[in-house]
């Protein structure tokens, strides 16, 4: 498909730092910005993946009595659940409030979040027909993001805006599967059973996750995470040849608007081939320490992460112990964004993930 909304987002601005990005109003001077684009401050800016959302009380009580997906089909509810998080805990950014088959659903494509499980497909996508049924996303398709964004860089003033897309892969996993799954055995079936098939589709799923970014970008975004999440279940090999070039599709036509995290989980073996993609920074979870990710990547490398989310229940002085070693471990890098190595676990006490934020911009 042809990229609709990409113009505008990548012709976005004067090229003002040292990726080309823009400053984008009050928010392109952020820590978050300026640590993504290898100016780091004195203390790495710090966010956490799914930080709006079920540890928070105020998110429970606001989602009650609507469904998952026409939450995310609401501006007003889209705008107070995304700032939730950053007015209770003080993070230095805000992580749009969608989930990655919003662009799906948009599309017409029968999916619904089911509590409990996540995304659930109502005709799983496996033969060309169904392939050929995917349409193009535009902009028009998605009114409320465009809204919920401008609104959302209007209220939070110099705190940057992360909008997100899933990537190819992840998002074809739930397509194939018509679900969450441990091994996306379909999944690995179908790429290597039929190529050409597998190709097709994650193209048009690329330009889905291309466009829903560019809508953000466009109205207003600072940066863009691409989650991948589920990519750590495939080898190198596979990687660079069935995902590779369709997470790149997504991310090269941005090149020069805002700076691009890519992220998935068990990703260690594939850190290099996800910058490859054209990240500007490369999310790490826990597996794998931040020095090391440095390592691999090479010079310039800017990482994103990796406290273990399943220490956020132990106790504090591991905790503290933890987030100062994760610090430490991200100076080895030209540029560190604190983040966990995946989201906050429902069952999170709240509190500590406030601790953690004051202890981190403590670390100077
Ligand atoms: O009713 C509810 O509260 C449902 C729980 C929930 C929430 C709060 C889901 C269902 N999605 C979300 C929001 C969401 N999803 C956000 C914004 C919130 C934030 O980060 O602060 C984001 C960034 C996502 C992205 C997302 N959805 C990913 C990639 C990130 C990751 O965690 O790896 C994935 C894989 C999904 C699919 C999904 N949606 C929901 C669930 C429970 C899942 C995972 C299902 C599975 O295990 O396969």
């Amino acid at each position: 498909m042809t990229t609709p909304a990409t113009h505008g987002a990548t012709a976005a601005g004067p090229a003002d730092s040292p990726t080309g990005g823009p400053a984008r109003g009050p928010a392109g001077a952020s820590l978050l910005v300026r640590a993504a684009t290898g100016r780091p401050g004195p203390y790495p800016p710090v966010w956490f993946m799914r930080q709006a959302g079920r540890s928070l009380p105020e998110y429970r009580a606001l989602r009650e009595g609507s469904s998952m997906l026409d939450a995310c089909r609401t501006p007003d509810l889209i705008t107070e659940i995304t700032l939730q998080p950053v007015r209770r805990h003080g993070v230095d950014a805000a992580i749009f409030f969608s989930d990655i088959v919003v662009p799906l659903v948009a599309t017409g494509v029968g999916v619904d979040i089911v509590p409990g499980v996540g995304p659930v497909v109502d005709e799983p996508i496996r033969d060309r027909a169904a392939v050929e049924r995917l349409r193009p996303l535009t902009p028009d398709d998605v009114p409320y993001i465009t809204e919920a964004v401008r609104t959302l860089t209007r209220e939070l003033g110099s705190t940057p805006l992360i909008g997100f897309a899933g990537a190819p892969f992840t998002l074809a996993s739930y397509l194939v599967e018509g679900g969450p799954s441990r091994d996306h055995a379909r999944t690995k079936a179908l790429m290597h059973d039929d190529p050409s098939l597998w190709h097709a589709l994650l193209e048009r799923i690329g330009g889905i996750a291309r466009t829903y970014l560019a809508v953000q970008i466009d109205a207003g975004a600072s940066a863009v995470q691409l989650f991948d999440s589920w990519a750590g279940a495939l080898s190198l090999a596979d990687y660079t040849e069935f995902v590779l070039p369709h997470s790149r599709a997504v991310l090269e036509p941005l090149a020069g608007s805002v700076p691009r995290i890519h992220f998935g989980v068990g990703t260690g073996e594939l850190l290099v081939a996800m910058r490859g993609a054209g990240a500007d920074v490369v999310g790490v979870d826990w597996r794998v320490s931040l020095d090391e990710a440095a390592r691999r990547l090479g010079p310039g490398a800017i990482v994103q992460g990796n406290l273990d989310p399943a220490l956020l229940s132990a106790s504090w002085p591991v905790v503290e112990r933890a987030v100062r070693r994760v610090v430490a471990q991200g100076r080895a890098a030209d540029g560190h964004i604190f983040n966990l190595g995946h989201g906050v676990p429902p069952d999170t006490d709240p509190e500590v993930l406030t601790r953690i934020v004051e202890l981190v911009h403590s670390l100077a």
